[in-house]
């Protein structure tokens, strides 16, 4: 996209984050839902298409470009970038990155416009960190494949059209290389739906579980058209939705620094601002830091990512980094807003819940340390 589009899509973003999406932040806290209204808004607004490319109907942004959008919404409540995030992120990019001709043509034009949401189906409930230990099961019969098993905590899965399904296909293969990834309507028969997740935070977005009961899904659905490769194309899905989460977290900074001002300059004690205090100026201090490193951090692995550099390792510190960031600097907000900070009246409180699953989710930070450590190690020829 030329600057200038960018520049024009960026502002109106902007404007739409403080117009539209701010002044309803405690509507989707009350009612635990985003407004179909703005849900609307977001796909007249080309939201959904973000990252497809342009032959399909999207805005064909680079990965530069998507964190700067994403950073714009991290600057209001959560669930409204969950909305389009899995179709933006992991839900569509396994697609965009390894499907066929055909699959592109099928499905990414229908997920551009927002008439059809995609969710990514990886995590179950005893493969979580270890991705690759996955059992959910597509066994083949004939022409085609049988889908058996339960993917856990999956976003969007109650309003997606589609899932990026990793199964195992080779059970005989453990591990990685057993493992292909499927796209499968969300209609067909045999899938389910567990109840909505009863979360700490995030209220408005939706998670449950999804379990494939013998699901009779085509060869064609195999994303690339070759088994045995699922597991590589969700690793680098993850490595783009990390430096999304990233920028999402630098952008949850920028608003809580915000905050935190605001506070600093209105809130009087001792006979003045409390942003007179050094001790405040201290925290307000730290936060911005850790704001500007994580936003800088996220900035330089997009462009390298841009590069087509090999920057899995630099993408694990980023949103290493950017997820713990926020977790310090949504906890001086409330610390700077005292007893306010509690109280759910203040926007730093909900950010502080809605913070806390950066931390852990598309790989937690742990696994972030073990992937950096692992590369550089590997490196210097050490077998980890
Ligand atoms: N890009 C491309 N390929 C990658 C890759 C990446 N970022 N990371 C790993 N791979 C490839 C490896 O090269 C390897 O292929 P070869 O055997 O051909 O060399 C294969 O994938 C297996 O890699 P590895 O041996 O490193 O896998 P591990 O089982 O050790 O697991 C971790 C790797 C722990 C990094 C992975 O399981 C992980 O990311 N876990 C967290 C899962 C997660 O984020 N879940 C959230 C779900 S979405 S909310």
């Amino acid at each position: 996209m030329d600057a200038e589009t960018f520049s024009m899509l960026r502002d109106a973003v902007r404007r739409f984050v403080n117009e539209r999406l701010i002044p309803n932040e405690d509507r989707v806290e009350q009612e635990d839902a985003v407004p179909l209204e703005i849900i609307q808004d977001m796909r007249d607004m080309g939201l959904f298409g973000l990252t497809v490319p342009e032959e399909y109907g999207g805005l064909a942004l680079t990965m530069s470009e998507e964190a700067q959008i994403i950073f714009e919404l991290g600057r209001t409540s959560f669930a409204y970038r969950s909305v389009i995030g899995t179709t933006v992120g992991i839900g569509s990019q396994g697609i965009v990155m390894d499907g066929t001709p055909e699959q592109k043509s099928e499905w990414l034009p229908k997920l551009a416009s927002g008439e059809m949401m995609a969710s990514f189906a990886l995590t179950e409930p005893n493969a979580g960190s270890d991705a690759a230990s996955i059992t959910t099961s597509a066994k083949k019969d004939g022409d085609v494949y049988r889908v058996n098993g339960t993917k856990r905590y999956i976003t969007n899965a109650p309003r997606a059209g589609i899932f990026t399904l990793m199964a195992r296909t080779d059970p005989d293969v453990k591990g990685a290389a057993g493992i292909t990834a499927f796209i499968v309507p969300a209609k067909t028969p045999g899938i389910s739906f567990g109840k909505n997740d009863k979360k700490m935070g995030q209220k408005g977005t939706v998670t449950c579980d999804v379990n494939f009961d013998d699901v009779i899904v085509p060869a064609s659905a195999i994303i690339g058209g070759i088994p045995g490769r699922g597991f590589k194309t969700a690793m680098k899905v993850l490595d783009r939705g990390r430096i999304h989460l990233s920028a999402l977290a630098s952008g949850m900074c920028d608003r809580l620094v915000e905050e935190t001002v605001r506070y600093l300059v209105e809130r009087k004690q001792f006979g003045q601002a409390i942003g007179s205090f050094q001790l405040m100026q201290g925290l307000l201090a730290d936060s911005r830091t850790d704001a500007y490193a994580a936003w800088v951090m996220t900035k330089d692995v997009a462009a390298r990512f841009d590069a087509r550099e090999k920057v899995s390792a630099d993408v694990a510190s980023t949103k290493y980094f950017a997820s713990e960031a926020l977790g310090r600097v949504a906890d001086r907000a409330v610390q700077v807003h005292g007893g306010a900070g509690y109280m759910a009246e203040y926007k730093v409180e909900r950010f502080y819940r809605d913070a806390r699953l950066l931390r852990i989710y598309e790989g937690t930070s742990q696994i972030q340390q073990t992937i950096i450590a692992k590369a550089l190690l590997r490196e210097a020829g050490l077998a980890v």
